[in-house]
This record gives C-alpha cells, sequence and structure tokens, in this order.
C-alpha cells in the first residue's frame, strides 16, 4: 500500500513535471540538488525537537489563517498544539463573538469569509503585540484582531475591489496596512463595461491601522496577488500573475513574464495630499492612476505568474516565486529608488534568478542569509542561500527536503521581522493523502514542522489541520501580553454601557425595564446563578438582554443560550456581551448556561416567558 502511493506519488510528480513544460536546465537542476542534498556543518548544536511536555509552555505563538472558514487561529510552536480560534468573517459561540449585537454590528449581516494572510503591526521592524489584520477574499475586507483580548475588533470593507487577497502592514511603525485585489472588475462596478475586459482595473489599497479607514488606493496594470512591505516604510508592493489581463486560464499564462509592482508610498501620499485622484460614491478615498509610465508605481518584470514576495529579514531583497518558472527573483530593495528615479531599467533591480525546482510558491528566512522555499510541485522545501545565488556560486542550493504534500505557505519563526531566529519552519502542505487515518473524501491539511536550528532541515512533526491554512506566523512569546480578565471598562463595550447608563444603571445590575414593546433585561451571571431567573415579556415585544459576568475568575466563562431561539454566545470572566431579539412565539423558553463552569453549571438557567 505504502509502496504504491509511493510510485504513484513519483508517477505524478514527474508527470506534472511534464506537464508544465519546464526546460532541460531546470530538470537538471532538480535532480542534481536531489541526489548532492549538501549539507552544512552545524555552528552549535542545540536540540532541535517538538516535545513540549505536560505543565510547560512553548516558545512561541502560532497564528495561522483558516481559510475557508474565515477564523485566524492559534497554535502553540513547536508544540503544534491548537489553543484558539478567532472568529472574524464567521460566528463562532465559544466567546463575546457568538450572535451578539456586537458581532452584528461588525459583521454587517456577512456569515462567510475567507482567509489568508495574518499579518501583526510592527515597530521598527519586528511586532509590537498590538494588532493582527487578516483579509477576507470572499467579500473583500479587512478584520482586525486586538492581541491582548485575542478577538476581532473591526472590519473594513474595501471600496472597488473584488478577491482582496495579498495583504502587509507597515514594519516601520503602526500605520497602514496595504491590501490587494486579485481579481480586475469595472471601476466602479455598477453594471457599466461588463463585456469590456480591457476596462477592468486591479486595486491595491491602503487603510489606516488605527482608524481602519481607507486612506487611498492605487489602479494598476495587471492584476495583484500577494503583498508585502520593505522595513523602512517606503515601499508596498505585490506580485502580478495576470500582467496579460487575460479573463480565461490560457491567457494568463501567455507572457513569459508578469511583475512585482511596487507602490512608492511617498509619491502616492503625496498626490493624496495634493487632492489628486478620482473619487466615486462608495468611498472618500481617492484612487491615484498607477497604470502606464507613472512616478507611483514601478513594474519589475519578473517570471512568470508569480506567486510569493517575501522580504529578507535584513530588508535588502525581496523573494519573488516563480510558480510556473523553477525560479525565484532576488530583488534588491535598495535598488528600487533608482528604477524610480528612471537611472536605471525596472529589470536591473533583480540581482539573481537562481533555480530552486518546480512551482516555487512562498519563502521563509533564518535570519542567516538562507531562503526556504516551497516547491508545491516538487512536494518539496528548498533551502538556498541569497549571497551565493547572487554572486552565481553554484552550491547555492543547500538542502531539499520532502514534505507530504503539495505545500504552500512557509513560514519560520520570526521570519516576517528583522528578528528572525532560524529555529523552526513550517510547511503548510495542502495535501496529505496518506499521512493520517482517512476521514472521508476531504482531507486535512497537514502542517509540518521542521527544525532548522541545527543548520538544516529537520522533519519533526506531523499536524493535521482543518483545511485549508495559507499563511502562519510563528512569534516568539514574549512579544504578546495577554490579559487574564476583561476589564469592566473595556472599549469593547461601549455600545452596552451607553445602553445600561441610559436606562439609569450598571452592568450586572439585574433588572428589567420596560419601554412600550422594548424590554430590557440587564443580568449578571456569578457561578452557578444568572441574575435573573425569569424575565416576562408579551408577543411581539423586542427584548434585549445585556449579560455580564461578575466571576472575576480567572478561566471562570459562562454562556448564555436562549433555547429554539439561534441564540447563543459566551462571556468570559468581566465580560458584558448583548443580544436583541424579537418574542414571535408564545410559551417557556429556558436560557442557560453553556459553558461548564460550577458543579450546578447544569442548574444556571432561567425562563423567558412570552405572554
Ligand atoms: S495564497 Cu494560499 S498558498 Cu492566499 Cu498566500 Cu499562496
Ligand atoms: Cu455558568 Cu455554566
Ligand atoms: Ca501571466
Amino acid at each position: 500500500m505504502n509502496k504504491n502511493n509511493l510510485v504513484m506519488s513519483k508517477d505524478r510528480r514527474s508527470f506534472l513535471r511534464k506537464t508544465l513544460g519546464v526546460s532541460v536546465a531546470a530538470a537538471a537542476v532538480y535532480f542534481a540538488s536531489g541526489a548532492m542534498n549538501v549539507v552544512k556543518a552545524a555552528s552549535k548544536k542545540k536540540v532541535v525537537s517538538h516535545v513540549v511536555n505536560p505543565g510547560e509552555l512553548d516558545k512561541y505563538y502560532g497564528f495561522w489563517s483558516s481559510g475557508q472558514s474565515g477564523e485566524v487561529r492559534v497554535l502553540a510552536v513547536p508544540s503544534m498544539r491548537e489553543l484558539k480560534l478567532i472568529p472574524c468573517f464567521n460566528y463562532d459561540c465559544t466567546n463575546g463573538w457568538g450572535i451578539t449585537n456586537y458581532s452584528k454590528q461588525i459583521l454587517k449581516g456577512y456569515t462567510v469569509g475567507d482567509t489568508h494572510h495574518l499579518h501583526l503591526s510592527y515597530n521598527n521592524g519586528t511586532y509590537d503585540g498590538k494588532f493582527g489584520f487578516i483579509n477576507d477574499k470572499s467579500t473583500g475586507r479587512v478584520a482586525r484582531v486586538r492581541l491582548d483580548v485575542m478577538e476581532t475588533d473591526a472590519i473594513t470593507k474595501v471600496p472597488y475591489a473584488q478577491g482582496t487577497h495579498g495583504l502587509f502592514t507597515s514594519r516601520h511603525k503602526l500605520d497602514a496596512v496595504f491590501c490587494n485585489s486579485e481579481f480586475a472588475i469595472p471601476l466602479p462596478n455598477d453594471g457599466r463595461d461588463i463585456e469590456n475586459p480591457d476596462k477592468y482595473v486591479a486595486l491595491h489599497t491602503c487603510i489606516d491601522a488605527k482608524t481602519m479607514k481607507v486612506r487611498w488606493q492605487v489602479m494598476i496594470d495587471g492584476n495583484l496577488d500577494l503583498c508585502a512591505t520593505d522595513y523602512q516604510g517606503k515601499y508596498s508592493m505585490g506580485t502580478c500573475y495576470n500582467s496579460e489581463e487575460g479573463v480565461l486560464l490560457e491567457d494568463m499564462m501567455s507572457a513569459d513574464r508578469d511583475h512585482l509592482t511596487v507602490f512608492n508610498l511617498e509619491k502616492i501620499e503625496e498626490a493624496v495630499n495634493q487632492g489628486k485622484g478620482i473619487k466615486f460614491k462608495e468611498s472618500d478615498a481617492p484612487i491615484i492612476d498607477g497604470r502606464g509610465k507613472n512616478p507611483y508605481v514601478l513594474y519589475i518584470p519578473v517570471p512568470k505568474n508569480p506567486h510569493g514576495v517575501n522580504i529578507s529579514p535584513d530588508g535588502k531583497y525581496a523573494i519573488c516565486s516563480g510558480k510556473l518558472s523553477p525560479t525565484a527573483s532576488v530583488i534588491s530593495i535598495e535598488k528600487i529608488a533608482d528604477a524610480f528615479a528612471g537611472k536605471i531599467a525596472p529589470k536591473d533591480c533583480i540581482l539573481a534568478e537562481p533555480e530552486l525546482g518546480l512551482g516555487p510558491l512562498h519563502t521563509a528566512f533564518d535570519g542567516r542569509g538562507n531562503c526556504y522555499t516551497t516547491l508545491f510541485l516538487d512536494s518539496m522545501v528548498c533551502m538556498w542561500n541569497i549571497d551565493k545565488a547572487i554572486k552565481g556560486d553554484k552550491d547555492y542550493l543547500i538542502q531539499k527536503l520532502d514534505v507530504h504534500y503539495q505545500p504552500g505557505h512557509i513560514n519560520a519563526s520570526m521570519s516576517e521581522t528583522k528578528d528572525a531566529d532560524g529555529n523552526y519552519v513550517v510547511s503548510l502542505n495542502k495535501f496529505s493523502k496518506d499521512r493520517f487515518l482517512p476521514v472521508g473524501p476531504s482531507y486535512p491539511d497537514n502542517d509540518q514542522l521542521i527544525g532548522i536550528s541545527e543548520g538544516r532541515m529537520k522533519l519533526l512533526h506531523d499536524g493535521p489541520v482543518a483545511p485549508e491554512p495559507h499563511d502562519a506566523l510563528i512569534v516568539n512569546r514574549s512579544l504578546i501580553k495577554t490579559v487574564k480578565i476583561w476589564n469592566i471598562n473595556d472599549r469593547k463595550f461601549a455600545y452596552e454601557r451607553k445602553l445600561v447608563q441610559d436606562l439609569g444603571l450598571e452592568f450586572g445590575a439585574n433588572k428589567i425595564v420596560r419601554k412600550d414593546d422594548k424590554v430590557f433585561a440587564i443580568m449578571s451571571s456569578i457561578a452557578p446563578n444568572y441574575g435573573l431567573k425569569v424575565i416576562d415579556v408579551n408577543l411581539g415585544d423586542e427584548v434585549t438582554i445585556v449579560q455580564t459576568n461578575l466571576d472575576k475568575v480567572e478561566d471562570l466563562t459562562h454562556g448564555f443560550c436562549l433555547s429554539e431561539h439561534n441564540l447563543n454566545f459566551g462571556v468570559s470572566p468581566g465580560e458584558t456581551a448583548s443580544v436583541t431579539f424579537r418574542a414571535t412565539r408564545r410559551g417557556v423558553f429556558w436560557y442557560y448556561c453553556t459553558w461548564f463552569c460550577h458543579a450546578l453549571h447544569l442548574e444556571m438557567r432561567g425562563r423567558l416567558l412570552v405572554h
């Protein structure tokens, strides 16, 4: 069985290689490197292991995007234990993000999302521990996650854009979030130009990280996929795989080179301050025209249908993965200024195009000058050295490691910061096939942990995960400071605070107030009791429940679920949440606590009586 799988997988690899029509040279590199397996001597031996014994804490937080379910996942690295799911574009009744007025206000009626790229806020090239930002490709939104409580606190709809995909934050300070629209559409998309694809545009959007308001957008030639920023706050960038501006697959693959599109932030901000750009009804943010020759956007020609772009921790290079070319492009960030000034051609920013293998997608860094690039078609991670590739040294390839199977994103510990520490790499593999017990036709993905601290890659752990994390960050735990109990004055409860104050009450008052057909039940939960055991209303009343968890005990969460009403949410210690609904059915409806909070947890309940 295993043997067959192996044979099949080899056949499939060579089949994919053939169908891609790769050059002989690339195939030669592939075989040479596979056989070679050059291993660099380790500088100092550290023990690499994924084992974290019971009672011990991991060294890193892992922040995973979830893909189809629309959330962020928090893991611990290296144990790969899952710690928390943070709902962003989806509902999740586990915490205060269930069916509540707060989540409804932020989600605005949408119930699904597709999250790919989470990046944290920075200060001076490393994480400041304040926020995470994540895209929703399905409805073109960006969510902000507070890291102190690990909950979503804002969502911004990206105007005029479709397929908001690549996202990155400013790395010099808490400033902006940049996101790329992958799909070109008419501007505005109100029924005009439906049949004229050459009039479609794709947009690069800048969102203010503090206010979450859109600052500006730039329309570009081609499209935009992955996003990156430099370390100095000068540039944001995006890969473009559809410079052909085709609407069919074959059109999008016709050119040998597409672009790395680079945005000159200073020039764009200058134009915005001068009032340049166009506006339509949907947004106040100006749209700057970055098509053709212009001072705002530089188009660096890179091969072919590029996907990932990652910046080396020293801030010197952008590594752009070829996807349909077996190469990565090493681009000098320093030279970009000269190219913008017209002193050199955009292509002269490319320092090297080393051949890595088939289907390069994303790159991670160890802070020692080495890259780890996923090879989707080869099902491998390729470790290579940047300086050697630039110098043209033949031994720039250090090691290739089989991963199982078809890796997309890859990340290394602190890889996207200047403090990349070269301890662990995680390869997010899209296919798991024979690695786990079968669970029906939809398989888990396989996130494989690889130790790199010994100077070579060593597979440590297979991590089955619900599909499909696209991206992950591994963050030193010392940078994240979470709160254990909510501050009762937290800004999250602003809506409820005003509501309760307007009634002349305070949180946890345990009072029912009626105003015409509106009923407000302001109640507390203290294990194992709700402050209100019965709430009397009349058919047709609009009922608002405000629930405050007054237990000041770490880890003691209560829930509020109203039977037969599609209402369910949780309140952690110190937290307040509310929900408003109409009483549309006569009868007795028990509300009950959903968290096992006490020996008498099951008795923690009360009745809504609809007369
Ligand atoms: S994309 Cu999924 S593997 Cu959304 Cu970053 Cu490359
Ligand atoms: Cu409160 Cu169970
Ligand atoms: Ca293309």
